[in-house]
């Protein structure tokens, strides 16, 4: 079965694709980290592509850019990355081998653009971002989505990578349709979301979210990645949060809105992702079976991450470093 985590384990891969952060973090060890006020800006994503993402955002903040132009190229780099098997070009295909998209973008005044189910776009955050600049809706789905980019000059490109459809292939060979939690290494998984937050010099916040989805997942299926309050939500007033994992469960709590509000509530960043994650073992059924991981940022600078199992990490660029830290989680090996 392919594995993503073998994949950008091994140092040599990692030396390739350029992600390899300055230190790694154990959640236990990464208090001297966080507990420094962290001077802004500050970025964080998910995973361990985040650094690459990080790095970007970083740099055109300091070059000047906006905020919303930080987070959308930031996470340009994952999708574009023929490499990266669960964001964009490359990305692990649906049961029927398409790779169909997800994004979503939300900028410091509360506004907000996804698209959904789109197929033959490199860039989903972008049309996202052109959703939500250029039209008044918030979400694009399938062939209107295509349709819509296409029309504001994208070119269509195939997805599907000789070695996505050789996952692809193997997947089908096993027949069993069982989307599988990605900490496990025999059971690992192909969804692996970029969700990257920012907060700028003068603490203005956005974050951007972007997914090939769950690999194998039923032609049509959408996740959490482009739905506001789901899989990302920023209110600049309170603070940002964004998703990782198994959609459905994110869903059945709109966990990033659930995260910001418990922000709004007087919460930490990491108190707010663990309520979150407790909220989804009250409430959802099955959930010892998935993966889950929240990142959270607050208008202070204070971050926040927490995972339903073991094996999350994310990307935190602040204070000159950027750095992979292993989250903590709700379960224990
Ligand atoms: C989804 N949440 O489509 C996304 C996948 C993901 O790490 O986050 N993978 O359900």
């Amino acid at each position: 079965m392919y594995n993503r985590r073998k994949f950008i384990g091994s140092a040599a891969a990692l030396g390739i694709i350029g992600l390899l952060p300055s230190k790694i973090v154990s959640a236990g060890k990464r208090k001297p980290f966080l507990s420094k006020a962290n001077k802004f800006p500050i970025i964080l994503s998910t995973w361990s592509h985040g650094i690459v993402a990080n790095a970007e955002s970083m740099r055109l903040l300091e070059n000047g850019a906006s905020v919303l132009d930080a987070v959308e190229k930031g996470v340009m780099i994952p999708e574009g990355d023929p490499k990266n098997h669960s964001v964009g070009l490359g990305g692990i295909p649906d049961r029927d081998g398409k790779v169909t998209l997800d994004a979503s973008i939300m900028d410091s005044e509360g506004n907000a653009g996804g698209v959904c189910f789109l197929e033959d776009i490199v860039h989903p955050v972008s049309v996202a971002r052109m959703v939500m600049e250029k039209t008044p809706h918030v979400l694009l789905a399938g062939k209107g989505a295509l349709q819509f980019a296409l029309e504001n000059g994208f070119k269509r490109e195939k997805l599907l990578t000789p070695e996505s459809k050789k996952v692809w292939e193997q997947m089908i060979k096993r027949k069993n349709y069982e989307p599988r939690i990605n900490w496990e290494e025999k059971h690992n998984d192909f969804h692996d979301t970029i969700g990257l937050l920012a907060i700028d010099g003068s603490a203005d916040m956005a974050g951007a979210c972007t997914t090939s989805g769950l690999g194998g997942k039923v032609r049509g299926r959408v996740g959490d990645s482009p739905i506001i309050g789901a899989g990302l939500f920023v209110d600049n007033e309170i603070g940002a949060a964004t998703a990782t994992g198994m959609g459905e469960l994110v869903m059945k709590t709109l966990g990033s809105f659930l995260v910001v509000e418990f922000m709004r509530k007087g919460a930490s960043p990491q108190e707010a992702c663990e309520k979150a994650i407790l909220r989804i073992v009250d409430k959802v059924v099955g959930h010892e079976k998935y993966q889950i991981g929240f990142i959270a940022l607050n208008k202070k600078g204070e971050t926040g991450a927490y995972s339903l199992q073991p094996g999350f990490n994310y990307a935190l660029s602040a204070n000159g470093e950027n750095v992979l830290i292993n989250a903590d989680s709700y379960f224990r090996k």
